[in-house]
């Protein structure tokens, strides 16, 4: 299948016109509180669910298909850039009180290891990134986030300077995965040349775990909560 067969799938598997259905009202609230782009009440609205919804419940439940449905929307041409932008800044605003939580809730241990997560070159997308992040972190790693439209040469170096076992890379959009598969080349090549290796796990809506193989990943991870599986196959804990 090509990547953009397999894209076009996952789209059309994600495609969920009524992102909540079968939700809870709380659930439908900040469901629709993203969709709209409504800033100000998604603070409010995330604590109010955090009182009976843990942040795996959350993001799952809520941020991503509301998510899901924006994109769909935008691809119909129901909804446009601005809007897009204004569900992503509402997500953010709920995704602090998310963290705020979740960093309280985390026991403060000696890291189990060191994990570099970058979105590659030309994409800018960095909600599900962030997410990784903050899981990882919640379990005990360390994370060096990279950031959004990372040069394949700084994930190179960022690798060998710091030693680094396990990267991962986010593409959220079928133009950027060249990239993605660039910066796994860059990466093997330059740490063969130093006689060393690292493990590289891929993650993002357009990924298909058969695209990572073929790109030269070590693992896909369709969620957060894979990606934590995949740090304890790499680092024994
Ligand atoms: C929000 C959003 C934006 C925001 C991004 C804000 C931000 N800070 O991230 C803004 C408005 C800026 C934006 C811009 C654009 N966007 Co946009 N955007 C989206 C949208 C609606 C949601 C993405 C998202 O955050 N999803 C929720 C997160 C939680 O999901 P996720 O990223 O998949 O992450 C999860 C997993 O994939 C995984 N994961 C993610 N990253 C990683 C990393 C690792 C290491 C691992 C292991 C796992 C992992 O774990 C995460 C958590 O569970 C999608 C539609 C969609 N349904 O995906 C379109 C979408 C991705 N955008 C699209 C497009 C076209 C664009 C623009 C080109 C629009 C334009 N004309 O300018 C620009 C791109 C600019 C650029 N150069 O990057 C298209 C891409 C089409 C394609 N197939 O290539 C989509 C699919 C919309 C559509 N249906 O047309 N966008």
């Amino acid at each position: 299948m090509s990547l953009k067969e397999s894209a076009s799938v996952t789209e059309t598997h994600r495609d969920n016109s009524d992102a909540s259905n079968g939700a809870t009202s709380e659930e439908a609230e900040l469901i629709n509180i993203i969709e709209k782009g409504f800033k100000d009440k998604a603070s409010a609205a995330t604590e109010t669910l955090l009182k009976t919804h843990n942040a795996e419940q959350i993001i799952n439940g809520c941020i991503v298909p509301a998510l899901d449905n924006v994109g769909h929307d935008f691809e119909k041409g129901k909804k446009f850039l601005p809007q897009l932008l204004l569900s992503a800044d509402t997500v953010s605003a709920s995704f602090s009180k998310i963290k705020e939580s979740l960093e309280a809730s985390g026991q403060k241990e000696q890291s189990k290891g060191t994990i570099v997560l970058a979105t590659v070159y030309g994409d800018i997308h960095d909600i599900g990134k962030n997410i990784v992040r903050a899981m990882l972190e919640n379990y005990g790693y360390t994370v060096i986030d990279l950031g959004k439209n990372v040069p394949v040469e700084t994930v190179v170096k960022t690798v060998i300077e710091n030693n680094i076992m396990l990267v991962g890379l986010s593409a959220l959009m079928t133009t950027t995965v060249a990239n993605m598969e660039e910066t796994i080349k860059a990466l093997r090549l330059e740490l063969a040349k130093i006689s060393r290796t690292c493990k590289i796990v891929v993650g993002g809506a357009v990924l298909t775990a058969d695209y990572a193989e073929k790109i030269g990943a070590d693992f896909y991870s369709k969620d957060a909560m894979e990606t934590v599986s995949v740090a304890k196959r790499v680092f024994g804990k």
